[in-house]
């Protein structure tokens, strides 16, 4: 699963990459840090399920699930005056999963401002914009060339033309209408047949506010304000204080449990973030887990177990025979295994069963 972090220069992109992935790629106030380049690098889920089924189980290994975060370089020429993306940049996003928009809240007047002042709602707003007319200049583009493949078509080419017009033109004016392709309604053979435009809008959004320090103990007020704004659009949003956590991730983690409750920070504004970009990839996170280790994986929500054994291996998945689940809150009531099965909470599935957040799975195989 891949996150695209996009934004005006200077807006704190690779300052958030770099705390959501304790990475250490250059920031700079020219925002021309990275070289052209965008930097790749992973984060790894909080998730304090795991440490309790570390300790129930003694397990001297753990395994996160992972998110890759990669953090585009710059900011595309005429980026914020609705003119699409074209190039590399959307060559880079056309592979993600979900892009993230990142919105300079911060005042900084040593870090030159490329936007006329700070208004994070109205950055966001604009880079939605972006979004859009890069799927609308694609669309454009194609009907234009299936116009130009109807001269000397034969009748058999000219059906399959013209349903492809249908299907363009009216995705087209949906989205001229305002209605990202996700969530427009279209038949699984419509999607298939749109798989390869890979248009953004069919990816999920999630905006971030890059907050400066002084902004912190507003973070609230400045969610609730974004939120207002874009929950009913189908948009995550969340204010972060990019150059503060950042910071933050390059402590060792005592250090940062200890900064933190000197400041009386709760949740980090990452571990938030994370999230929200994990919620808005449509995944869930189930457990393998045993002495040796305990392991969280990611699946799309809604897939079934004979999906999840394939997450873990394709021998697994392979030789499906059958899966041992337990719930997660189950077995911690439980306190062992032993406990869970007398009480029939550890059940058998099969292939179909439909995998739910926080379940331990225990695939039987046979190759
Ligand atoms: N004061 C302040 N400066 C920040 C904050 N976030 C980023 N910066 C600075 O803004 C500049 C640009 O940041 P960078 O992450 O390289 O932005 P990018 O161009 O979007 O990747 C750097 O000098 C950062 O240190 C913040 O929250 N507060
Ligand atoms: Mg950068």
């Amino acid at each position: 699963m891949q996150v695209g972090i996009l934004g005006f220069a200077r807006s704190g992109k690779t300052t958030i990459f770099n705390a959501a992935t304790r990475g250490s790629a250059t920031v700079s106030p020219t925002g021309r840090g990275g070289g052209g380049k965008p930097n790749i690098g992973v984060a790894k889920m909080h998730d304090p399920r795991i440490d309790k089924l570390v300790e129930m189980h003694r397990a001297p290994k753990r395994v996160p699930a992972e998110v890759v975060y990669v953090d585009m370089p710059g900011a595309p020429e005429g980026f914020g005056k609705s003119v699409g993306i074209t190039g590399e940049l959307l060559n880079h996003l056309q592979k993600c999963d979900a892009l993230m928009l990142v919105a300079r809240a911060f005042d900084d007047p040593s870090v030159p401002n490329d936007r006329e002042d700070v208004d994070p709602a109205r950055d966001i707003e604009a880079m939605v914009t972006e979004v859009v007319f890069s799927d609308l200049a694609i669309l454009e583009k194609r009907l234009q060339r299936v116009k130009d493949s109807f001269k000397g078509a034969k009748a058999t080419e000219r059906d399959t033309l013209e349903k492809e017009q249908a299907l363009l033109i009216r995705i087209q004016g949906e989205l001229e209408a305002g209605k990202p392709v996700k969530d427009q309604a279209l038949t699984a053979d419509e999607r298939k047949a749109l798989q390869g435009y890979k248009f953004l809008t069919d990816k999920p959004l999630v905006a971030i506010a890059n907050i400066g320090e002084e902004a912190l103990p507003r973070v609230q007020a400045v969610e609730e304000q974004l939120r207002a704004k874009f929950e009913a659009r189908g948009i995550g949003t969340a204010a972060v204080c990019g150059k503060l956590e950042m910071e933050l991730a390059q402590m060792a983690p005592e250090e940062e449990a200890e900064f933190r409750r000197s400041m009386g920070a709760g949740e980090s504004g990452l571990n938030r973030m994370v999230r929200l970009c994990y919620d808005a990839l449509g995944q869930l996170t189930f457990f393998t887990a045993g002495p040796k280790e305990v392991h969280a994986w990611t699946v799309a929500r809604g897939s079934d177990a004979f999906a999840a054994a394939g997450r873990i291996h394709s021998d697994i998945q392979r030789g499906f025979i059958r899966a041992e689940i337990m719930g997660y809150e189950d077995f911690v009531a439980c306190g062992s295994e032993a406990a869970a099965r007398k009480r029939g909470l550890l059940r058998q599935e099969g292939k179909t069963y439909i995998v739910q957040d926080g379940d331990i799975l225990n695939v039987l195989f046979s190759i």
